[in-house]
């Protein structure tokens, strides 16, 4: 077994930081120690294979990314990421577990589908991986089918109110499924727009030539999102089932789930990076040189981007702070502007959904402590500890504590990161950051005051020195059990 020492650094958890030393045995936890304690002998850095210096960094347990899509079929063509590029680009960024979701299509069977999940993946992983699983087809087979994936360490699975003819569940499906999670303790998981209403706002915007990537937006108006969301809720709370809201947007979805909080409802919401940063306005309003209108199809994704003018970005980063919102996830569904988005060219509706984000979830996140939205602790919460606990992995993951999985993350405040591209159109290095499989950057130009230093997964370091030292299927599937999140 081969051991390790993180000495001089600052371990910070979701509750506090102290400076500690953490020793690692082969791939756990095995000590968390105050600096210069002999406990474990008078010369520990001496005794130990290796030593890792994290003087003035932070050592934080390593992220967790609960919603990614690598591989996923979607508007007739494939999220661009596979599991070995799509974890690679994780572990760059200092991810050590992503939660992917395996998809069961109308007439398929959802034991087919996970299987179909579980080839993807096996052996390809950087770092460590579970499943959610998409019910796209609520019929007597799947609800018979829901129970049993809690034996295969699948203990939560999400509908779609959006995508009429491709993923969409209507209510009494939604609530048949609910009942079934109300009595097993699955965690129904949400997409909450309300589809049908969007697709007569998509003909009637078509039908105007609106076509550009920007009326995206305009069709996924907020009053779809909050509408769904309030239906959902109400669902839940009819059966008994505990929520998790997707990818929340809009300011009134929130103001849902924290009155469904309030009334002490296990009801919870996750946003991506997209929400606090982006909007419809500046980048699906986009023109450029290369693209002109269709630029802004770099980010169509579902739920969309919404109005600054709003004030729906500010309103996500107060949910942060106030825990009406408990976590951040990436949505990762990258697709090129080549021959996947531009399926899009003429008609937003048919631009694959989707924006490639999961390299960079952590720093974009730390940026939010740089400029006083979160703090330090916060970070390491809807990170990394919140994720593993709504999603029955904490204790193995999300926590630097002795039997914990050895998944930390040495993070530099006093590094830089300049995010996008890596190369020029021409080919010339840029000096900035992107893994990720796609041929553009929705960060293009996001500067990060910290920097990744040192990412370990299991007690192996993967990331190191701006090098990447992992392999693909050194990643393990992730049997998960049920939330620790409920109330
Ligand atoms: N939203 C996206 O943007 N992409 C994939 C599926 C989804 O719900
Ligand atoms: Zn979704
Ligand atoms: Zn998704």
């Amino acid at each position: 077994m081969t051991t390790t020492l993180i000495t001089g650094g600052t371990v910070v958890s979701a509750t506090g930081r102290g400076q500690a030393d953490v020793l690692v045995d082969g791939e756990t936890i095995f000590a968390v120690l105050s600096p210069g304690s002999t406990l474990l002998g008078h010369d520990l850095s001496g005794s130990v294979d290796t030593v890792i210096d994290a003087t003035g960094k932070y050592v934080i347990p390593g992220g967790i990314d609960a919603h990614t899509h690598m591989e996923l079929p979607f508007g007739g063509t494939a999220a661009i990421d596979t599991f070995e590029t799509g974890t690679r680009a994780a572990a760059w960024g200092g991810t050590t577990s992503i939660i992917d979701f395996a998809v069961q299509t109308a007439g398929q069977k959802v034991f087919d589908g996970l299987a179909a999940w579980h080839e993807k993946a096996a052996g390809n992983c950087a770092i460590d991986y579970g499943f959610h699983q998409i019910v796209g087809g609520v019929d007597a087979d799947a609800l018979d089918a829901l129970p049993k994936l809690i034996d295969e360490g699948i203990t939560s699975y999400k509908m779609f109110m959006a995508y009429p003819g491709v993923f969409y569940a209507d209510d009494a499906q939604i609530l048949r499924a609910m009942q079934v999670a109300a009595d097993t303790g699955l965690m129904t998981m949400m997409h909450a727009e309300n589809g049908p209403a969007i697709d007569v706002l998509v003909e009637q915007l078509l039908a105007q030539g609106k076509t550009d990537p920007y009326f995206h937006g305009v069709a996924r108006a907020w009053q779809m999102e909050e509408e769904a969301t309030h239906r959902a809720i109400m669902l839940a709370n009819l059966t008994g089932a505990p929520l998790y809201v997707v990818h929340v947007s809009a300011k009134q979805a929130v103001e849902q789930l924290a009155a469904a909080r309030d009334h002490g409802q296990n009801v919870f919401g996750e946003t991506c990076p997209q929400y606090l940063y982006l909007s419809l306005e500046e980048q699906l309003g986009a023109v450029s040189e290369k693209y002109g209108a269709f630029e802004g199809a770099k980010w169509v994704c579902s739920t969309p981007l919404r109005s600054k003018a709003e004030g729906h970005q500010d309103h996500m980063w107060q949910s942060l702070r106030t825990n009406d919102i408990q976590m951040v996830s990436t949505d990762h569904c990258p697709f090129c502007m080549k021959d996947q988005k531009e399926l899009g060219l003429g008609n937003f509706s048919k631009i694959p959904n989707g924006i490639g984000s999961v390299e960079h979830r952590m720093d974009l996140m730390y940026q939010g402590v740089v400029t006083g939205q979160i703090t330090l602790e916060r970070w390491v919460e809807i990170t990394s500890t919140t994720p593993a606990r709504m999603f029955g992995l904490y204790g193995k993951k999300g926590v630097i504590a002795p039997g914990a999985d050895a998944d930390i993350v040495v993070y530099d405040p006093n590094g830089h990161t300049s995010i996008g591209m890596d190369v020029d159109d021409d080919g010339n290095p840029t000096g900035k950051k992107h893994h990720m499989n796609m041929d553009h950057a929705a960060w293009e130009g996001f500067e990060i005051d910290g920097k990744v230093d040192t990412v370990i997964s299991r007690g192996s370091v993967v990331i190191q020195d701006d090098a990447y030292h992992g392999r693909a299927g050194h990643g393990q599937y992730l049997r998960r059990g049920l939330s620790q999140y409920l109330v």
